[in-house]
């Protein structure tokens, strides 16, 4: 009896060990992450490319907020704040696309080359994603957002204000490839999403020579993880809507 409960407490903490292993070495949800997601959405957009690129699968679940699919007593039991995208991993829910795409990288990452662990190195993706989130992203929606959602005319102090911040992405890329540094990493696949729709709607920066050839190389990195089918195609149905007023 002894001996049989041993060779079981043995198997057992191999099995553990085991386990513990894979985990460790990190990389792959138990079950797909499900991602609630409408194809236009910039922030959504970003997420879904960087999965691909991390060869994260993710479970798509479309959720149309012109329909209030996001207003769904389900839904705001997850999100109060009622944005896509938002995630679910096996129950562990999030939302804010900057904060997902680190949590991504965090968990499954297979190295911290999207997102540096140097506390140095990673302290400058995030100026570079707090810089998306407060200024570039937020300038670029003052703009478009009543042009498209409300029928607005375009406004010149809005786009001065856009084109500003555009200056200073092209500083900060002033000697750099990418965003951050030398390497991709997810404030390129943040804030790539916001020029992919200027671009679609016909915004011009190429005054800005830096953001143009960042441009160029950041959407050739990112052509075989989606940037066509996901990001392009997303930007094209908004700029859609651009046309039809
Ligand atoms: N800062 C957020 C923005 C999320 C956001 O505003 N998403 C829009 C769609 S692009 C949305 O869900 N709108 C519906 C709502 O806010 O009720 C992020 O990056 O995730
Ligand atoms: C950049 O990528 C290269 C090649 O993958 C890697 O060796 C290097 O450590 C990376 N640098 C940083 C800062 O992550
Ligand atoms: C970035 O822009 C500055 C000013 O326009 C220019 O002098 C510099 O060569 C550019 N750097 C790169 C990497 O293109």
């Amino acid at each position: 009896m002894r001996g049989i409960a041993c060779i079981f407490a043995l198997l057992l903490s191999i099995y553990i060990s085991g386990n513990a292993a894979a985990r460790s070495k990190g990389k792959m949800p138990n079950q797909p992450i499900k991602l609630y997601y409408l194809p236009p959405s910039p922030p959504c957009r970003s997420i879904i490319m960087a999965a691909k690129v991390m060869g994260i699968e993710l479970e798509l679940v479309l959720t149309n907020i012109m329909e209030g699919e996001h207003m769904t007593p389900d839904f705001l039991k997850m999100n109060p704040q009622h944005t896509i995208p938002t995630m679910d991993d096996s129950g562990f829910i999030l939302w804010e696309s900057r904060a997902i795409l680190a949590y991504l990288v965090n968990a499954y990452g297979r190295d911290d080359s999207l997102y540096p662990k140097n506390p140095r190195l990673r302290a400058i993706v995030d100026q570079r994603l707090n810089f998306d989130l407060g200024t570039l992203y937020t300038r670029y929606y003052a703009l478009y957002v009543p042009i498209l959602f409300r029928g607005e005319e375009y406004d010149d102090d809005k786009a001065a204000k856009l084109d500003e911040a555009l200056g200073w992405l092209d500083s900060f890329l002033d000697g750099r490839a990418f965003v951050a540094g030398e390497n991709l990493t997810i404030a390129d696949i943040s804030i790539i999403v916001t020029i992919t729709n200027l671009n679609a709607f016909g915004y011009d920066f190429s005054n800005h020579d830096n953001v143009t050839k960042w441009f160029e190389r950041t959407k050739k990195a990112l052509e075989p993880y989606g940037y066509k089918e996901v990001d392009e195609a997303g930007a094209d149905i908004l700029a859609n809507f651009l046309k039809k007023g």
